[in-house]
């Protein structure tokens, strides 16, 4: 099938591709990498009036630091990410998270904004945004409003994001040198969405758990925060960590549900499990049960 006709527009800047947002009245629709828009638009599942191309837009590109922490541009590929040497440095979660996003083609052309933009609630990219503590810079002709990711995500591909905004950060804020990453996830082939996933971080100091954030995806309607887990790790010595019951916690901040991939009950036993073994190794504790 062809795309339904549309008008195409390459804004040079931030500001005039919010002009158009702006104009078009929810009419137009924002292309990055075009890995998932491309074949809605040949299945006509999206139908806009103007395609907005930000391909072109110096300023949603790459990554730098800001203060303390770490800003990537929407439009930075994730083939780029998961060379930059900023990410490796400070953000190894996500490094390591983006080695499963879909295949080295898919990479070449996806983004890191088009994904965490998108919402998909078996993506790996806003998991790790809503684990890591990310917040989103939303701008419109109205400006720029700053989103915590995990206030971001509402439902299923439904964000915070109105008609007429643009990504225009992603800002990750600092994880001390030598951190913890965790990360797990089970697909049915590799590249393929997750059918439960986890990934975060953590900071041990002296044998206490100082610092902890954690998400599932696949898990749920949207990527979601492990609260509870978080709350009994934070200040919790490492000697006295018990990995069976901790998972548990944060399977309870998950809300699987069953589609043609995998039934609820699978993914809260597999999710039980890998988030055990990931605490396991990342805290080297002893096999309980
Ligand atoms: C075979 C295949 C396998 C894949 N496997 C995975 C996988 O395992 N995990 C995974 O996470 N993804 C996977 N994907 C999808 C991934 O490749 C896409 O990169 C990602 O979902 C969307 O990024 P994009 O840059 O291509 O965005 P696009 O497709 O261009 O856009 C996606 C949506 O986000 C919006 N958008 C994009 N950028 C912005 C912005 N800056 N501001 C506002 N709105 C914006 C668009 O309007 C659109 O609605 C796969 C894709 C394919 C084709």
């Amino acid at each position: 099938m062809k795309p339904a006709p549309f008008d195409y527009e390459r804004p040079a800047s931030v500001a005039q591709a919010c002009r158009i947002l702006s104009e078009a009245d929810g009419g137009a629709t924002v292309i990055a990498g075009g890995q998932t828009l491309m074949p809605l638009l040949n299945l006509r599942m999206s139908q806009p009036f103007i395609l907005v191309d930000i391909g072109r837009i110096a300023a949603l590109q790459g990554v730098s630091r800001v203060g303390d922490g770490t800003r990537v541009g929407p439009m930075t590929r994730q083939a780029d990410a998961l060379d930059d040497p900023l990410l490796a440095a400070h953000l190894p979660a996500l490094v390591t998270a983006l080695g499963h996003v879909g295949h080295h083609q898919t990479r070449n052309r996806g983004t890191v904004g088009g994904s965490v933009a998108l919402g998909e609630p078996a993506a790996e990219m806003p998991a790790t945004a809503v684990a890591l503590g990310a917040v989103l810079d939303l701008t419109s002709v109205r400006g720029t409003r700053k989103v915590p990711a995990d206030a971001f995500y509402i439902g299923p591909y439904m964000t915070a994001l109105e008609p007429d905004e643009l990504l225009t950060a992603v800002t990750y804020p600092d994880w001390p040198e030598g951190h913890l990453v965790l990360f797990r996830e089970v697909a049915r082939r590799p590249g393929d969405f997750a059918l439960v996933g986890m990934v975060g971080a953590a900071v041990v100091e002296n044998g206490i758990v100082t610092r902890a954030g954690l998400a599932w995806f696949g898990m749920g309607p949207t990527p979601i925060r492990m609260r509870q887990l978080e709350a009994a790790l934070v200040g919790a010595a490492l000697s006295g960590l018990d990995a069976h019951a901790l998972a548990a916690l944060g399977v309870a901040d998950s809300a699987p549900f069953d589609d043609h991939h995998a039934s609820a009950e699978y993914r809260r036993t597999v999710g039980r499990r890998i988030l055990a073994r990931a605490l396991r190794e990342a805290f080297a504790l002893k096999e309980t049960a």
